[in-house]
């Protein structure tokens, strides 16, 4: 199910936001009582993207559980400012700077199965909320640590890129973004092969070894550029061909991983793994070339310990490019114990 993006900069567009989340919860399998939640959820994050928020969208999109079969939607709420001074006294019920009653964020909290909201004054506030089809479920097997967003260029209404992140029987995450050559249905088919490789394969080979396999699937594709990345046991592990970015921050440093020239099911000269160690509190990002490269996430104080999701569509908000698919997958390495 592709993600939605809702512009939301007046209140006219609040009903439209709520209409759209309803409408994907429902494609979604949520029965009428959880459909309410979702709309409440909606009409709030929408509500203060009209009401404080600058260029403000509200993007939704569809979670599984590492299984491909989506049953949680995810609603994230983006704008460019002017950004919360004390976001944690935004989340009280009862208080807003705008002169209402202020029940939004507290509300959206409470429904939600997962919660977030970053905030930077002069930058802008992201908020995540997950509701999943039934409540009271665990959790995503990595939708603790691991988010994404990846959104088509602009007039497209397919993204060519593909992403997955999955967790491996050693405890350790994979995770894969494929940019399928050019944009559209045909660059969505190529980067949709390289999941279902991934999903049929399996999150347990090595990265140049997944790699070699989804050279041979993409053959009769367009062929894509693919990142790799298996995070386990204090190593990222990356193999990459084209132009998918990895990095690896940890503390204030960012590291980026090296890939091989060339394009996945046509032509590749070399592929190849490198490590990087990727100790407790590390992130791991994935970007597909929709996304600019001179980001500097410690413009972004604290960020590195939030929600993956957050950090992803952080990115997503402030360096896309917007003439290409945009994908960032996220992965977020719990601090030691
Ligand atoms: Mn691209």
């Amino acid at each position: 199910m592709p993600p939605v993006v809702v512009a939301v900069e007046e209140a006219s567009q609040v009903g439209e936001a709520r209409r759209a989340a309803t409408t994907m919860s429902e494609a979604l399998g949520f029965d009428e009582r959880r459909r309410g939640d979702v709309a409440v959820v909606a009409s709030e994050l929408a509500t203060n993207l009209a009401r404080y928020g600058k260029q403000g969208s509200l993007v939704l999109q569809a979670l599984d559980r590492g299984d491909g079969s989506p049953r949680g939607i995810e609603l994230l709420a983006v704008d460019c400012g002017p950004g919360m001074a004390d976001p944690e006294r935004c989340l009280t019920d009862g208080f807003s700077t705008g002169g209402t009653q202020g029940t939004g964020l507290g509300a959206v909290r409470r429904l939600s199965a997962g919660f977030a909201l970053d905030s930077h004054v002069g930058r802008g506030t992201v908020v995540v909320a997950r509701l999943w089809r039934e409540q009271g479920v665990a959790p995503a097997p990595a939708a603790d640590d691991g988010g994404a967003i990846a959104i088509a260029a602009p007039g497209e209404r397919v993204c060519g890129d593909a992403w997955e992140v999955q967790r491996r029987r050693d405890g350790g995450l994979v995770a894969v973004v494929a940019d399928g050559l050019g944009h559209g249905q045909m660059a969505a088919d190529a980067s949709a092969l390289a999941i279902r490789t991934l999903r049929r394969h399996g999150a347990e080979m090595t990265p140049a070894v997944l790699l070699e396999r989804l050279h041979d699937a993409l053959r009769a594709t367009r062929g894509a550029a693919v990142g790799i990345v298996v995070v386990a046991g204090g190593t990222a592990t990356f193999a990459g061909v084209g132009n998918v970015a990895g990095i690896v921050v940890t503390g204030g440093e960012q590291r980026h991983m090296v890939s091989h020239n060339g394009i996945v099911g046509h032509q590749v000269h070399k592929i190849q793994e490198f490590a990087y160690p990727c100790p407790p509190g590390a992130l791991v990002i994935l970007a597909s070339d929709g996304l600019r490269t001179q980001w500097r996430l410690d413009a972004y104080p604290g960020i590195a310990r939030r929600d993956a999701t957050l950090v992803a569509a952080t990115l997503w908000r402030d360096y896309t490019r917007g003439r290409d698919d945009a994908t960032v997958v996220a992965l977020r390495l719990p601090d030691a114990a």
